[in-house]
């Protein structure tokens, strides 16, 4: 497994940087998804099953963001895509700098969907522009359906909300028609996929819509 340490980035214009790369990577046909949520939300889990039902049409690739170890990348060898730890020397998110320079330590000439698993939090990520053609934002039902009350610059970045764990709704207090109606009031364009990584409900939905942004 390789782990590329990544420390802030040089260029004070995230912004422009993340343009460039977003440019780029369309050019070279890579569609370059940036997922991002709160520790332990699923992230990992349904990234496994989405690249397992979807391999027979797709090479993926995935870089894991993390303060330290390499598990999540292991995960994702394991079950046979190209992947990468990218430690963040202590920060709490990817810029479009320490994107790109993960990207290349990748390499990723033959693959057409990558997936970055950003650091998980619900604050710092939504902030930086990576240079992702998509946001994709993970919320799991234990987490509460009040979260788009507290964190709502994400849910308002975000091109998709994929709601995960529905198999534990029984278990929570989690009222999904609440939580719609929050994350719509901040942003009405968001598309929201109620899923389950475990009993793969609701996967088929979220993957045509995955399908759909490659197509475009
Ligand atoms: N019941 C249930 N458990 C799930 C589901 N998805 C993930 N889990 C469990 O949630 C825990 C965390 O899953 P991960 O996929 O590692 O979460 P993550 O967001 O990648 O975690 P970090 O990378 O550490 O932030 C594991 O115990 C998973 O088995 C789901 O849909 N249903
Ligand atoms: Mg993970």
């Amino acid at each position: 497994m390789r782990v590329i340490e990544l420390n802030k980035s040089i260029t004070a214009s995230n912004d422009a940087d993340a343009d460039a790369l977003r440019a780029a990577l369309k050019e070279q046909g890579i569609l370059l998804v940036n997922i991002m949520s709160s520790p332990g939300s699923g992230k990992t889990t349904l990234l496994e099953r989405t690249i397992m039902d979807m391999r027979d049409r797709h090479q993926f690739g995935v870089m894991e963001a993390d303060i330290a170890s390499d598990v999540d990348a292991l995960r994702i060898e394991k079950i046979g895509a190209k992947a990468i730890q990218a430690h963040t020397d202590g920060m709490c998110h990817m810029d479009a700098g320490m994107t790109e320079r993960a990207l290349t330590a990748m390499g990723c000439d033959e693959l057409d969907i990558i997936f970055l698993e950003n650091v998980g939090n619900l604050i710092c990520p939504a902030e930086f522009d990576t240079g992702a053609a998509k946001n994709v934002m993970i919320l799991s039902v234990p987490e509460g359906d009040d979260k788009p009350l507290k964190y709502p610059l994400m849910f308002e970045k975000s091109d998709a909300l994929i709601i995960t764990k529905i198999d534990t709704m029984d278990y929570f207090d989690f009222s999904l028609d609440k939580c719609k109606e929050r994350v719509l009031r901040l942003n009405p364009d968001i598309q929201i996929f109620p899923v389950s990584a475990v009993t793969g409900e609701g996967c088929k939905e979220w993957e045509e819509w995955l399908e759909e942004q490659v197509q475009a």
